[in-house]
This record gives C-alpha cells, sequence and structure tokens, in this order.
C-alpha cells in the first residue's frame, strides 16, 4: 500500500480536552489530623509533580482556572508544613493549574492580613496570567476535595462550616478563612483594604466591597464546606483591633480609595521552593 501524502509529517500533539467539571480522582470526605509530625522532606518527597515555586498543571486536561492561592504569613512555619501536605494532593485531584504564594511579613510590627493579600495579587501576577485568586489562612485544611479551589461566577467563600465554629457560620455576612475571586471581581472591588491593622474586620470589610458592588457571596454545601483549623494561641503583634467595629460602618466611603489601587510596600525577597514561593515584604506600621 502507497502511502498517503502528508503521512510522513510529525502529528501536531492532540489538544488536551478541557478538565471535567467533577474530577473522577476526587475521594470526598477526608480524615484530617495534625498530631503526627511533618517535615518538610516528606511533603516534598509526596509531591514530586509540583515544580519549582509551588507550581502544577494537570498533565491530561485543560484547566479553565489559572489558580494563584496567596496565603498571609509570619512565624507560622510548622502550620505550613501541614498545609502544603494536605492541600498539593487536593488539588491535584481537583485538576487546578496553580501557584502557591506565600507572602510573609517582615519585622515585629502590628500584622495586616488584607494588606498581604493585596500584595500577593500584585506579585503573582507578575509571575503569571492568572485569572482567578484563592485567599487562604495557613491553618486551614479543607476536610472535603469536593470543595473545588477555583473561581465561580460570584465571590466564593470556601471555609464556611470550621471545627472551631461547630462547622457552621458564625454570621451570615462570614467571609473569614478562605475566599476567592476572579481577576475581575477583584478589580471590581478595588481589592481589600490596606488600612485594617491587627486582628479583625479586614474580611467583614471585604464582605461589605463585594455586596456594596452589587456582587454576592457564593457558597459550597455545607456538608462539604467543612474545614479543620490547626489549634494555635493568638499571636504576638496581631492583637484584636480595637477600630474594627467603627471601620466596617464606614467601607462605602472608604472602598474608592482604600485598596489595590493605593497599595504601597517594599518588596524585599522572592525565594522559590520546591512547594511554595516565599515572599517578602516591609509593609509598614499602622499610623
Ligand atoms: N498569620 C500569621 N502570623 C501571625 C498572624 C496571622 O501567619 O502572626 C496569618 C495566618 O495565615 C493565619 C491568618 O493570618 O492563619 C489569620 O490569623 P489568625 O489565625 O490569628 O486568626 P484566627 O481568627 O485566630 O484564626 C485568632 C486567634 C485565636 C486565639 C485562640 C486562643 N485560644
Amino acid at each position: 500500500q502507497s502511502a498517503q501524502p502528508g503521512t510522513n509529517q510529525t502529528p501536531s500533539p492532540k489538544p488536551l480536552p478541557p478538565c471535567p467539571e467533577n474530577p473522577p480522582g476526587l475521594v470526598g470526605r477526608l480524615l484530617i489530623e495534625f498530631s503526627s509530625q511533618m517535615t518538610m522532606e516528606r511533603v516534598q518527597k509526596e509531591n514530586p509533580n509540583v515544580t519549582e515555586g509551588g507550581r502544577y498543571t494537570p498533565p491530561d486536561c485543560r484547566p479553565r482556572w489559572k489558580v494563584a492561592i496567596i496565603i498571609p504569613f509570619r512565624h507560622r512555619e510548622n502550620h505550613l508544613k501541614y498545609w502544603l501536605h494536605y492541600l498539593h494532593p487536593i488539588l491535584r485531584r481537583q485538576k487546578i493549574d496553580y501557584g502557591i504564594y506565600i507572602i510573609n511579613q517582615l519585622g515585629e510590627d502590628t500584622f495586616n492580613r488584607a494588606k498581604l493579600l493585596n500584595v500577593g495579587y500584585r506579585e503573582a501576577l507578575k509571575e503569571a496570567a492568572y485569572d482567578c485568586f484563592i485567599f487562604s489562612d495557613v491553618d486551614l485544611i479543607p476536610m472535603d476535595d469536593r470543595n473545588l479551589y477555583h473561581c465561580y461566577d460570584q465571590p466564593r467563600h470556601f471555609a464556611i462550616a470550621m471545627d472551631k465554629f461547630g462547622f457552621r457560620l458564625p454570621y451570615a455576612g462570614y467571609f473569614g478563612g478562605v475566599s476567592g475571586l476572579s481577576k475581575k471581581q477583584f478589580l471590581k472591588i478595588n481589592g481589600f483594604p490596606n488600612e485594617y491593622w491587627g486582628w479583625g474586620g479586614e474580611d467583614d470589610d471585604i464582605y461589605n466591597r463585594i455586596t456594596l458592588n452589587g456582587m454576592k457571596v457564593s457558597r459550597p454545601d455545607v456538608r462539604i464546606g467543612r474545614f479543620r483549623m490547626i489549634k494555635h494561641e493568638r499571636d504576638k503583634h496581631n492583637e484584636p483591633n480595637p477600630q474594627r467595629f467603627n471601620k466596617i460602618q464606614n467601607t462605602k466611603n472608604t472602598m474608592k480609595k482604600d485598596g489595590i489601587s493605593s497599595l504601597t510596600y517594599r518588596l524585599v525577597q522572592v525565594k522559590k521552593y520546591p512547594l511554595y514561593t516565599n515572599i517578602s515584604v516591609e509593609i509598614g506600621k499602622p499610623p
């Protein structure tokens, strides 16, 4: 038989199919515990497919979102090991294209979670064309891998049923712990506030920004949105902020000028580790 014209050319690789909406490898409810010792070496061995800086993309399908996972951080090395141990395999089963960014506040001035998250948004975009941003505390682990870490039509709240709140939302407008916004949703609310120093209020301000801009919060089913928090004492230099009650009354006036549009900080170091990218910054102190 004679060869057909063109058959000796190298075939172009088949385009990958879109990733399934319900990834078939999910296992559902997970056993999460923090009593066994965890080492970074072990977590690295468990995750050979993660590439430098904590990046991963599914080999067999085309993900719909490119997700930057942003973690506000200072002095929580032990929690980070557990977070990486549990989350890398979950995200892999979820067929997420992602990068992990630890935003480390340098110095010992008052902690500022929301400002660090703004920094994460800006710095992650220097690394890749992310279109979805998931903001997670370092001590929160999902108990069910059907809680998919990507973006949705509306801003998403993931951590709706934490063990410390009896597996319920503590109040209807709660938006703390783990949340996710597409780039478009994030820019629509001018990012997050930079002026909440110390513990509390910033998540309520973000909730206000979302509703004031005509969006609403989307949430998973309460049986799927369960989380375990690694128990810890209150950190030094993150005392409850007494101004928070007043400040959240004023989101409508403050959100236009205070946000990603007004963000300033000093980038000190970007360091790529096997399982995450560490971004160390100076973000100033309260006025
Ligand atoms: N964070 C740090 N370092 C700090 C403070 C906060 O990394 O010094 C980050 C970390 O990602 C943490 C998140 O910010 O998960 C939120 O801070 P948090 O864990 O202090 O807030 P949470 O509401 O706890 O979870 C409040 C203190 C509870 C004290 C309970 C004492 N029994």
